[in-house]
């Protein structure tokens, strides 16, 4: 059985992480495999933020190809589609529950947070039947092995991004629509995306009196007043270049250039992680979209209270170091470390840009071997064996 419709259903926690997860499935189930999709968001005003066209004030809207539907109480009565896709256990509404039950042919998939852990292999894909109605849920995890479901990898976009980096124009109309000439090929570009961080100041101090020139790039967001407090610390005048939060900068210390820039469209962030030598990423999202960039990159896990990012940062940095010198992998895990610990940042990145060129290689061969487990089409075949098995199962009753 073929699923040729979608329903997404959004709830936005805080942050665009699950939003941005559940946009880009969208596009890539309606564009590429042409579903018919409707997204169910609570909150269209961070939808609004990745996607300037969204409406937040209209209740349904068509968007590239998406149907944007806003996420009611009441939900209204609607026909469930062939395929449910219920993004981090976000809890569909009973009555759309009592209507997949009765309709009986929807395939219901709780879509999970990612994660590098091992337990995730032996839970991708059980069932959690429900406790009172005739309908089967099943768990689908992300992930970087081919016992999870894989990531979420749009057809061009390898192709695109080697467009760009091998294409003077299109980087220079990048840089002007930032409002800046190219950076001198010695500069070293840094996109700074982050949550707030006590390391920060450290960081910039290790790159203002460093021997290259730092450009980087801060997306508008959580970071900035540190951002802004460096620059007042210390006699280093911010008012001279701009106000920092105003958001028409340039922060300048030694050889380091910071640039706050607005926040961008989603698809243009990854113009931007391709851009840079280096990226600094927080979430799920961002640290995918990172590893699509094939660029050194440093994560900032989104912190839990009980400390689980720990566990989920220290199984990333297994998988992703195992194939690097003992060198090149203690100066990533040095790093990240310090990144999310939130000290000592400023020593740990000299020692991590001193394995730049090991980095490099290694991140061009992790894009490649992960991309070969698409979460989209891992979900469209699990979706489909389990319509097929549902369907033996009807008509043996
Ligand atoms: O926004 P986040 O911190 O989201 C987090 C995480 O997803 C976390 O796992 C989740 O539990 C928590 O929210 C509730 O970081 P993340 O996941 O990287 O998402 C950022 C999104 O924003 C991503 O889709 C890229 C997009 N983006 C833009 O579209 N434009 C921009 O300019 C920037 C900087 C980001």
């Amino acid at each position: 059985m073929r699923n040729e419709s979608c329903d997404i259903f959004c709830n936005v926690v805080d942050n665009y992480g699950d939003i941005g997860v559940c946009w880009r499935l969208a596009r890539q189930l309606a564009n590429e495999h042409g579903l018919a999709v409707r997204l169910w968001v609570d909150d269209l005003g961070s939808m609004a933020r990745l996607c300037p066209e969204t409406d937040a004030a209209r209740d349904i809207q068509q968007c590239r190809g998406v149907e944007v539907r806003r996420w009611i109480k009441p939900f209204p009565e609607v026909q469930p589609a062939g395929l449910v896709i219920e993004a981090f256990a976000c809890k569909l509404p009973q009555g759309y529950i009592e209507a997949v039950a009765a309709q009986q042919r929807s395939v219901w998939i709780n879509l999970e947070y990612l994660s590098a852990e091992d337990w995730v292999h032996g839970c991708h894909g059980l069932p959690s039947p429900h406790p009172s109605l005739p309908l089967t849920r099943h768990f689908f995890f992300p992930g970087f092995t081919s016992q999870t479901g894989g990531l979420l990898l749009e057809r061009d976009l390898f192709t695109r991004r080697d467009a760009f980096q091998n294409d003077t124009v299109q980087q220079q109309a990048f840089w002007q629509s930032f409002g800046m000439d190219m950076p001198s090929a010695e500069t070293l570009k840094i996109s700074l995306f982050g949550y707030e961080n006590d390391a920060l100041h450290d960081l910039f101090d290790a790159w203002a009196s460093g021997a290259q020139p730092v450009l980087c790039l801060v997306p508008e967001g959580r970071i900035l007043p540190q951002v802004k407090r460096y620059f007042e610390d210390a006699g280093r005048d911010s008012s001279r270049h701009g106000d920092c939060v105003g958001m028409n900068p340039d922060l300048q210390s030694c050889n380091l250039l910071v640039r706050v820039q607005p926040f961008v469209e989603q698809e243009r962030y990854d113009e931007l992680l391709w851009a840079c030598d280096v990226n600094f990423v927080r979430g799920e999202d961002s640290c995918v979209r990172a590893q699509w960039a094939a660029k050194p990159f440093v994560w900032q896990i989104y912190p839990q209270h009980d400390a689980v990012h720990w566990g989920k940062l220290q199984a990333f940095l297994n998988l992703y170091c195992a194939p690097l010198s003992s060198s090149a992998s203690e100066a990533v895990h040095g790093l990240w470390k310090a990144w999310n610990q939130e000290n000592g940042a400023g020593q740990a990145w000299s020692v991590f840009i001193e394995m730049r060129g090991e980095l490099e290689l290694h991140a061009q061969h992790w894009a490649r071997q992960l991309a070969a487990n698409n979460l989209a089409l891992n979900l469209l075949d699990f979706s489909q064996k389990i319509g097929r098995m549902r369907a033996l199962e009807i008509e043996g009753q």
